[in-house]
């Protein structure tokens, strides 16, 4: 009773009612909630679908694009760098925001027009498909990083895009990063929302969402490349939607060069760490919300360094924070952008560290473990990244932006663990399909994959999006693969909307043993390479047919309790959960 009356009187957070949740968190850190109140599966749950029965052993896609309604006419003239996948209008249904490379100089000088190209697109989802929405403000640039967040705490998700700016070209698109509001469904830019540094408007590749200093308000880190200053910059929300450069502050230097990046807790104590990839540097959060940096290589998270004789091609893009081995610690894969294969460089398509806990000095410490894991070398482009377990068999696979036909992306499928470390299956085509990241080539190199189970069927989909337009790509994939037993779960306004929570899921009766975990991820906003995916969190379960639950909350959650824990027990499997009042609550 107490969790409903909260849910109907947060129209918006204000100070009046901090006090309030924090009651309620004081009891939401137990099992149950209030006296005789418990948030109860059938209160939480916003749908059921048992386990696809057919299918196809191997992770199989397909082609849904057009059936969906993403059409040709969506597509054209669109070049895509990004999509981002989030519930908009609060429908239950997932929308996709379609990023694109507007005003993109190499195609101007084939003949494209600043008319011709397509601005970003919002699709929104429903039972029938995607319809595009035409409201949606018309914004150029060359997007590449994409979020969906609630920045103002009212309950709907707003927008933030990062467009990146490169001396090369004679750029007319501006590198800046654009900041839209959400109010109900309706999107508005809102101009002067992010500080500007020296360079530009905070131009960027790459967006991390977190709450850095827990105060209940969710913060930015963008990530700039070395081709446009190399200064990332932590932004601070000060409320109002308006974000201030906080970087020196934090404690962060101001010479980050990155593409991408990761915010999850790799100490475990809840707070958001951030993992800068294209310079591989690595900044620890300390409790203060200021971060100290440690050395990423000292930590086992080795790279290899640029090639000097293609600097503009060969980097680090991708970087996905999962616990692949289920021993509750994240682990780290990294994807590289293009492998010059000309030069016999041999670098793996994904790398993967496995975290091996801390040391005395309470720094991670990583391990690579791509051979082992049987991850190939592949040669050809591949920026994204994301670990997911796309059979639901429990095991968490990797899926990579490399493609292996001209229309999928390749997945990794995980095999589960020999002496503790998991051994991959690679996909027939691995390192076939050849591009060259030139523009006119139309080889295909597949940009980012970015998952959600858009149609409610308990199995992760993807959109796998490409620069260069042709005849096949940018692809809506719907996931055809014979699924073990499923379960999401997401988090409402009055937990604090989910970002930076961590869901563990025990098998029923183990709650909180360490051998009884199924698995183990935190809720962000962006994963991989200008891959924006849902606030949730999806997890296969193989055979469990009910499961135990624990939601950690992140510091500072919206006025309630540090560190709030959520437990419910013995949950059937095969449902999306929305905590603490289902998906018609908040
Ligand atoms: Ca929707
Ligand atoms: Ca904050
Ligand atoms: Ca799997
Ligand atoms: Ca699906």
């Amino acid at each position: 009773m107490m969790v409903k009356s909260i849910g109907r009187t947060l129209p918006r957070l204000t100070a009046g009612i901090v006090m309030m949740c924090l009651s309620f968190a004081a009891i939401a850190g137990a099992t149950t909630l209030a006296d005789g109140t418990q948030i109860s599966v059938k209160q939480t749950t916003c749908w059921v679908s048992r386990p696809a029965d057919s299918g196809t052993q191997k992770i199989t896609f397909s082609d849904v694009t057009d059936q969906e309604g993403i059409t040709d006419q969506v597509t054209k003239d669109r070049f895509g760098h990004g999509v981002a996948w989030g519930d908009v209008n609060n429908d239950g249904s997932l929308d996709l925001l379609l990023g694109t490379f507007a005003n993109y100089d190499p195609l101007v000088k084939l003949g494209y027009t600043s008319g011709t190209f397509k601005p970003d697109q919002l699709a929104i989802g429903s039972a029938d498909g995607f319809t595009i929405d035409k409201t949606f403000p018309k914004t150029f640039g060359w997007t590449s990083g994409l979020a969906f967040a609630d920045l103002d705490n009212d309950g709907d998700k707003d927008l933030v895009l990062s467009r990146n700016q490169e001396e090369a070209y004679d750029q007319t698109a501006p590198g800046e990063t654009i900041a839209l509001r959400n109010d109900a469904g309706s999107f508005e830019k809102v101009p002067g929302a992010i500080s500007s540094n020296s360079r530009n408007n905070i131009g960027g590749r790459s967006i991390a969402v977190l709450d850095y200093n827990a105060d209940g308000l969710l913060d930015l880190f963008i990530t700039q490349d070395r081709f446009e200053g190399g200064q990332s910059s932590l932004l601070r929300n000060k409320g109002g939607f308006q974000f201030v450069d906080a970087t020196a502050s934090a404690g962060l230097p101001t010479n980050i060069e990155g593409f991408g990046v990761s915010a999850k807790d790799l100490t475990g104590d809840g707070h958001g760490d951030l993992y800068v990839v294209g310079s591989n540097r690595l900044f620890i959060a300390k409790e203060d919300g200021t971060f100290r940096e440690i050395g990423a290589k000292a930590a086992g998270l080795v790279r290899p360094a640029p090639d000097p004789d293609r600097p503009r091609a060969d980097f680090d893009t991708g970087v996905s924070v999962g616990d692949v081995n289920r021993d509750g610690r994240p682990d780290v894969a990294v994807a590289e952008h293009y492998s010059s294969s000309s030069n016999g460089r041999k670098i793996p398509a994904v790398s993967l560290y496995l975290n091996k806990g801390l040391n005395s000095k309470g720094n991670p410490i990583f391990k690579d473990v791509t051979t082992t894991a049987g991850l190939p070398s592949v040669a050809a482009k591949n920026g994204d990244v994301n670990i997911n377990d796309y059979n639901n068999d429990g095991w968490p696979d990797i899926a990579a932006g490399v493609a292996v036909s001209r229309t999928r992306p390749a997945v990794f499928r995980s095999l589960g663990l020999t002496n503790g470390v998991p051994r991959y299956a690679v996909p027939a085509g691995v390192g076939e399909i050849k591009g060259t990241a030139e523009p006119g080539d139309q080889s295909h190199h597949g940009l980012p994959v970015a998952a959600a189970d858009y149609n409610k069927d308990g199995r992760l989909d993807v959109f796998y999006d490409f620069l260069f337009t042709n005849e096949d790509g940018q692809l809506l994939l719907r996931n055809q693969t014979g699924s073990g037993h499923w379960l999401s779960l997401s988090l409402g306004r009055a937990l604090g909307g989910g970002i930076g929570a961590k869901v563990s899921i025990y098998r029923a009766g183990g709650l909180g043993t360490p051998k009884a975990l199924i698995g183990q991820r935190e809720i962000a906003a962006t994963d991989g390479y200008t891959a924006g995916v849902p606030d949730e969190a999806h997890f296969g379960l193989g055979a469990n047919t009910a499961v135990d639950v624990r939601v950690k909350l992140p510091p500072g959650t919206r006025g309630l309790a540090t560190h709030g824990v959520i437990d419910l027990r013995n949950v059937p499997s095969d449902r999306h959960l929305r905590l603490p009042n289902g998906c018609g609550g908040t």
